[in-house]
């Protein structure tokens, strides 16, 4: 009786409520971030007349204040292909494979998320998952015991393991059920104080890398942050010390613009928290903090190749720590980067949706024409993804404050990304973001009876 069943956006948009509740108790600055973005955008949308009528357009302006992303760790090829069981009960999906090794953080990551047109419009909630990589420990006889660690785990409870068989056979969740679930899974990603191991193995471990302690030392993945959506991170990130929160020092990803771009990212700075290991009462770890985005169009192979060109170039000549001085000269860098929708759209920057202006209902001829002479109308796509050198900035920011170029922490090699090694532990193909935001734009297009040009 596939009728009784709630859809999976339902579940999804349980969970992440249910989520961003727990969070607010475990982390109570977060819930003071929540209502500084809350500000902030209103006043943004009371000021930008415009941009509330484009997010109106679009669909977004309902999502917005639900909307958030997360971030999880794991240890285990078994951990993570269930995750995966686990979100899909959601209708959320692995997209896009980032490698984080490069930057000296030994994990790689999918983000599990919606991926329909639908779902997103309905809760976007996304949930960056991160698989250590153990092989880049380079002492064995640590790596082996980290395995060990890792092996005597569950973390997920029985009752969690028992409703995903069951979505998986019966093909969906009763109300009931998918309360409980939500309950359930929830126990997966909370914070446990009690540490699994004793004062010297995580120092051991902490000493080899400080994620790799926050991966084997607890009972389970703890959510490490949740992130709002702003429509203006640099207010709030101007904002964060009169709320009493300590900023990273600069926002990552592409600088300010008219038309934005991406992803910019920041984040306040990880809380020190009591930790009772098995041998020592208070000890004390750094785990979780809080987090902002503010995002942008999604950007073609094109679009992406000058973002990833430029951003180097940037940082070849990077002025140091102090945001300002950043953001002047990415701003200045990314000059080179049209800031116009119009340019995006024609030069193949960027990816658009296109939908028919109010008061249309057939109509025939170019597209360019329709476009100009508006008849047919281009919404920007909004980029549901993240950024491997953004991602790498955030984990490093709270990892103890240094830059993303290496660090202290030497006991651990950096290996080369390693795709196939992810998806087989993930026991299926993360989906290729590119060709998600290309099918969009193709479905509008064939929607209206147009192709491209
Ligand atoms: C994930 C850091 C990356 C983002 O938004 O890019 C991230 C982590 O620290 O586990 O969340
Ligand atoms: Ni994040």
């Amino acid at each position: 009786m596939s009728s009784a069943f709630v859809s999976s956006d339902e579940i999804r948009d349980r969970f992440s409520r249910a989520m961003s509740a727990m969070y607010q108790a475990e982390v109570p600055q977060y819930g003071a971030l929540l209502e500084l973005v809350e500000t902030v955008n209103r006043e943004t949308l009371d000021a930008q007349p415009e941009l509330k009528a484009s997010l109106e357009a679009r669909g977004e302006l309902e999502r917005l204040n639900v909307e958030r992303h997360g971030a999880i760790r794991v240890g285990t090829a078994e951990e993570l292909s269930t995750l995966r069981r686990l979100f899909a009960v959601m209708g959320m999906y692995p997209v896009g494979y980032y490698d984080l090794s490069e930057a000296g953080v030994p994990v790689h990551s999918t983000a599990f998320r919606p991926v329909s047109d639908a779902a997103l419009a309905r809760n976007p909630f996304r949930l960056f998952t991160s698989l250590l990589r153990l092989e880049l420990i380079e002492d064995p006889s640590l790596r082996q015991r980290a395995a060990e660690i890792l092996a005597r785990r569950d973390i997920f409870t029985p009752e969690t393991r028992e409703l995903i068989t069951c979505f998986e056979s019966e093909g969906g969740l009763t109300s009931n059920q998918a309360d409980r679930f939500v309950a359930e899974a929830l126990e997966t990603f909370r914070w446990h104080q009690h540490a699994t191991v004793d004062r010297a193995t995580y120092d051991e471990l902490h000493a080899a890398h400080r994620l790799i302690a926050d991966v084997v030392c607890f009972r389970g993945p703890h959510i490490n942050h949740l992130t709002p959506r702003t429509l203006d991170i640099d207010e709030v990130q101007r904002r964060m010390p009169e709320a009493g929160m300590s900023p990273k020092a600069v926002i990552e990803g592409p600088p300010s613009r008219q038309c934005p771009i991406l992803l910019r990212q920041t984040s306040f700075k990880a809380l020190e928290e009591l930790t009772r290991f098995r041998d020592e009462e208070q000890g004390r770890h750094t785990a979780r903090f809080g987090e902002i985005e503010q995002r942008g169009v999604a950007l073609t192979t094109a679009g992406r190749r000058l973002y990833d060109q430029l951003l180097n170039e940037a940082r070849q000549a990077a002025p140091g720590t102090d945001n300002a001085a950043h953001q002047a000269h990415l701003t200045d860098v990314f000059t080179a980067f049209p800031d116009d929708d119009v340019c995006l759209r024609r030069e193949g920057l960027a990816f658009f949706e296109y939908r028919l202006a109010e008061g249309e209902s057939r109509i025939e001829g170019k597209l360019e024409e329709l476009l100009a002479a508006g008849r047919v109308i281009a919404d920007p796509i909004t980029y549901e993804d993240f950024l491997p050198v953004s991602a790498a900035g955030i984990f490093q920011s709270n990892l103890g404050g240094q830059s993303s170029s290496g660090g202290k922490e030497g006991r651990v090699g950096q290996g080369n990304a390693n795709r196939e090694a992810f998806e087989s532990a993930l026991g299926a193909e993360v989906a290729d973001e590119l060709a998600l935001y290309a099918e969009r734009q193709a479905a509008s297009l064939k929607a209206l009876g147009l192709n491209r040009g």
